[in-house]
């Protein structure tokens, strides 16, 4: 069973949220039998954003990203299941929306780098998903239960 616990950070990005795409989102990560285990409908203000975002602070696009995603609200999650970092990030797609293959959320949704959508957890930055679930969620802010499809999505799942 421990091997289907990985958590993932995942962030609906103001544009996303301004263009409906929550539920849509939110129900891509749900068909796939992951399991939601927080979610938080919030602003980001100007110190989480250099937080979140600390790495690219030497960017050229920095400040423009951050203004972009403090502009609006966005929708925080974490999400739960076997390889979730990874598995996410592919559902997610290329960083360019416009690189990004049709069927990604990236791909299906956006067109432009800088309005990408969504968030997720880089998968290649060893201990990335949580950070960003810290920085995001305290512990009581996760929910801890069991999802009675997971014998459905994992073969040695118990009934
Ligand atoms: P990721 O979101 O796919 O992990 P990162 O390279 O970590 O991509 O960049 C973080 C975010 O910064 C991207 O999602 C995108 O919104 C923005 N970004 C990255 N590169 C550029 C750029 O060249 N121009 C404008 N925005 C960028
Ligand atoms: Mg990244």
């Amino acid at each position: 069973m421990s091997h289907h616990d990985e958590r993932t950070f995942v962030m609906v990005k103001p544009d996303g949220v301004q263009r409906g795409l929550i539920g849509e989102i939110v129900s891509r990560f749900e068909e796939r039998g992951l399991k939601l285990v927080g979610g938080k409908f919030m602003r980001i203000d100007e110190a989480l954003a250099h937080d979140h975002y600390g790495e690219h602070e030497d960017k050229p696009f920095f400040d423009g990203l951050v203004e972009f995603i403090t502009s609006g609200p966005v929708f925080a999650m974490v999400w739960e299941g076997a390889d979730a970092t990874r598995q996410v990030r592919a559902m997610v797609g290329e960083t360019d929306p416009a690189e990004s293959a049709p069927g990604t959320i990236r791909g299906d949704f956006g067109l432009d780098l800088g309005h990408n959508v969504i968030h997720a957890s880089d998968h290649e930055d060893e201990g990335a998903n949580e950070r960003e679930i810290d920085l995001f969620f305290d512990e009581d802010e996760l929910v801890d239960y069991g999802l009675d499809t997971a014998a459905w999505v994992y073969e040695d799942e118990q009934h």
